[in-house]
């Protein structure tokens, strides 16, 4: 039982890299190896990414996995299905494997140290991307790429207060427990919401980021409050259509009655948009590709960089949405 397990796991991590290279190439070349015959070695990266839980998600991996391959590059994808103990394994996996370079979306801020001092003392050096983790040692990654995930926060909330005249309801869903996005979005918008005195947050519940669960929280919400909700503050759009979804089959009127704001901004948010149910959202930028690989560029030719990238954010609305549709990216 104990093989078998093992032997899944193994074609679990290994399994996962469909695009990379035979492992042939790989292995323990000297790196004292006399480097003038030498012919350039494939740049080996490792990216343990959470799961595919939202469109957001989808898309960041595709950008990901698509540069790798533009640019040549060895991606050793591991999927871990949002299961915070698969992403240690990977790690452990890309680290027995020698990878050049580690990178990963953390699912949650915490329970990150032992993987990561693994990895220092192998010498591979770590990125974050997307998500932040929260170490007393912030040697153990070389940097963080990712959003102002209060600042989101914010804006929905001082977006959802002119809408409002100030004034209603509101019912939170939040993302995955323990992720800072989850953590950073929600106190954000608590923090704009103190301006505003007769706004407040009368249920909040984590949906984990997925429309289903979006769906089935929304439901028990209306069964339990139907008249008392003004709006909708989802953390991503993926559970926003979702609670959009259990508002039609209640009867009641999404985008009209109630008012809906959430972040991402992914192309079926704009659709929502566009069909007036879901009223805003916040761009959060997933098209990592790019910004990750130069950023992995600049690390091996041993310049410095921030420990701290942040991706600009901006909200967008019923009133522009179907003119800006045709252009977005993701
Ligand atoms: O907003 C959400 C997701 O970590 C920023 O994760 C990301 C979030 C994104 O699944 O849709």
């Amino acid at each position: 039982m104990k093989q078998l397990l093992v032997a899944v796991l193994l074609v679990f991590v290994v399994g996962c890299k469909k695009e990379s290279a035979p492992e042939a190439s790989a292995p323990n070349a000297a790196p004292s190896a006399p480097a003038a015959a030498a012919v350039e070695k494939k740049l080996v990266v490792g990216f343990s990414q959470v799961g595919a839980e939202s469109a957001w998600r989808t898309a960041e991996t595709k950008s990901i996995r698509g540069e790798a391959e533009k640019r040549g590059i060895d991606l050793k994808f591991a999927d871990a299905q949002s299961k915070q103990a698969n992403q240690i394994m990977a790690i452990r996996s890309f680290i027995a494997q020698k990878v050049d370079v580690i990178v990963v979306a953390p699912m949650v801020e915490t329970g990150w140290e032992p993987v990561l001092q693994e990895a220092k003392a192998a010498n591979i050096p770590v990125i974050l991307v997307d998500r932040g983790i929260k170490v007393t040692d912030d040697s153990l990654y070389t940097t963080l790429i990712a959003s102002d995930f209060v600042e989101e926060g914010r804006m929905a909330a001082d977006w959802l207060a002119k809408k409002l005249g100030e004034k209603g309801n509101i019912v939170e869903l939040q993302g995955t427990t323990g992720s800072a996005p989850a953590i950073d979005r929600k106190k954000g918008f608590e923090e704009a919401l103190k301006k505003y005195p007769n706004m407040a947050i009368v249920k909040s519940q984590t949906a984990d980021f997925t429309r289903a669960k979006g769906k089935e929280v929304m439901e028990a919400f209306i069964k339990s409050d139907r008249k008392n909700i003004n709006a909708v503050y989802a953390h991503n759009d993926d559970m926003a259509l979702g609670a959009i979804q259990a508002l039609e089959e209640a009867g009641m009127n999404p985008g009209k009655d109630v008012i809906i704001v959430s972040i991402d901004a992914v192309k079926s948010a704009f659709e929502a948009m566009v069909a007036g149910k879901l009223n805003a959202t916040v761009e959060c930028n997933p098209l990592m590709g790019p910004i990750l690989y130069d950023t992995i560029a600049k690390i091996r030719a041993g310049e410095t960089v921030p420990k701290y990238t942040q991706n600009k954010d901006q909200l967008f609305d019923q009133t522009t949405a179907a003119q800006v549709i045709g252009s977005r990216e993701y």
